[in-house]
């Protein structure tokens, strides 16, 4: 039995320090020192030494069970600074590596501009005034004196939704709308979406975007509005901007003048920015109608005022060099990541 103890002894530690797993390592002390392990089962056959055997062997039997113990917890301790070492660095966290670039979105170019502009007039203490999309007939060209016969309707062919309801061609119609409603002073821009039946190309589309201006009040001249167009000008493009006034004529406005800045690239001698002209044309301008003013119910002998409109794309186009209008729509992160 002494030899039994000793092979035991001998195997089971030889085993546990092969062990790399500790279901296995489970499996031996089950197999060494469980119930019906290979010690439990000498320590049964006690019965049949002497009395004289019997504490000398019971002595090596505890040696045997407390050395396999220790080579068990030993060899466990391994197996979890084991199990410890591959987690952490399984989970090892370089803390040089760049971190993830989390994309953030920015205003379109567009919007960025808008932004500009809207803040310009602001300064000067003009409310924004938004409305609908879609309008009224009487809203976008009748209350503008743009009869249903007049051949402004051919140069701001729009989409109809039937004879009275249209996409609005310019977003004149709010300014209209505030002054039925508002009496003066009133001093609003009217940015947003407008639309017209042209087809797509570098420099014409379907959908583009315009900010209007009005001022109705006591004594407006067209001084007010020289003075103030040259203020925006020179806030969006520099103080040393310069601006010129070209007769021009709108339904809504009389006298009209178109406002041309003197371009920034050959200072007005004329260059390809430019086409040659010295000059680039910027929005439209004039003093609002008698019949618009009266039209809302205020009373031309008693107020005056002045409006003008732009079209934002064109001043986008112009400021960042852009050819083709349509890389405004068409979602081109190369595109819209340089602004
Ligand atoms: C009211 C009365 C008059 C707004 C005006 C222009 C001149 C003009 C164009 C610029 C480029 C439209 O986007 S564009 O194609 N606009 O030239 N707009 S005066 O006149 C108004 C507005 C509202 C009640």
């Amino acid at each position: 039995m002494k030899q039994q103890l000793e092979t035991i002894r001998e195997q089971a530690k030889e085993a546990i320090g092969r062990v790399s797993d500790a279901k296995v390592l489970e499996d031996l002390r089950v197999k060494y020192l469980g119930k019906k392990g290979e010690l439990t089962a000498i320590l049964k056959q006690m019965g049949r030494l002497s009395a004289d055997e019997r504490p000398v062997i019971g002595q090596l039997a505890n040696e045997v069970r407390g050395d396999i113990e220790q080579a068990i917890a030993a060899t466990n301790e391994k197996l979890k600074e084991r199990m410890l070492e591959e987690k952490l660095k399984s989970e090892t966290i370089d803390v040089t590596m760049p971190g993830r670039r989390t994309m953030v979105g920015k205003k379109h170019p567009l919007f960025q501009v808008l932004d500009e502009i809207e803040e310009i007039f602001l300064g000067m203490g003009f409310s924004i005034a938004e409305g609908p999309e879609v309008e009224l007939d009487y809203y976008n060209f009748e209350a503008l004196n743009i009869p249903k016969d007049h051949p402004a309707r051919d140069t701001q062919d729009t989409f109809y939704i039937d004879d009275n309801v249209v996409l609005r061609t310019q977003t004149s119609p709010m300014q209209i709308r505030v002054m039925e409603k508002q009496a003066p002073p009133i001093r609003i821009i009217s940015p947003g979406r407008v639309y017209r039946s042209d087809t797509v190309d570098a420099t014409h589309s379907p959908v583009f975007h315009q900010i209007e201006g009005l001022v109705v009040d006591k004594g407006v001249t067209m001084a007010d509005l020289k003075g103030t167009l040259e203020i925006f000008a020179k806030r969006l493009y520099g103080e040393d901007a310069q601006i010129r006034f070209r007769p021009h004529h709108f339904p809504f406005t009389e006298p009209s003048a178109e406002v041309d800045i003197m371009c920034f690239a050959c200072h007005g001698e004329g260059c390809r920015l430019c086409k040659g002209e010295g000059w680039i044309e910027i929005l439209g301008s004039g003093m609002v109608h008698p019949k618009v003013l009266s039209g809302c119910g205020i009373d031309p002998e008693e107020y005056s005022g002045f409006a003008f409109g732009l079209g934002l794309e064109r001043i986008v186009m112009r400021r960042y060099n852009i050819q083709d209008l349509r890389l405004f729509f068409e979602n081109d992160l190369r595109f819209l990541d340089q602004f």
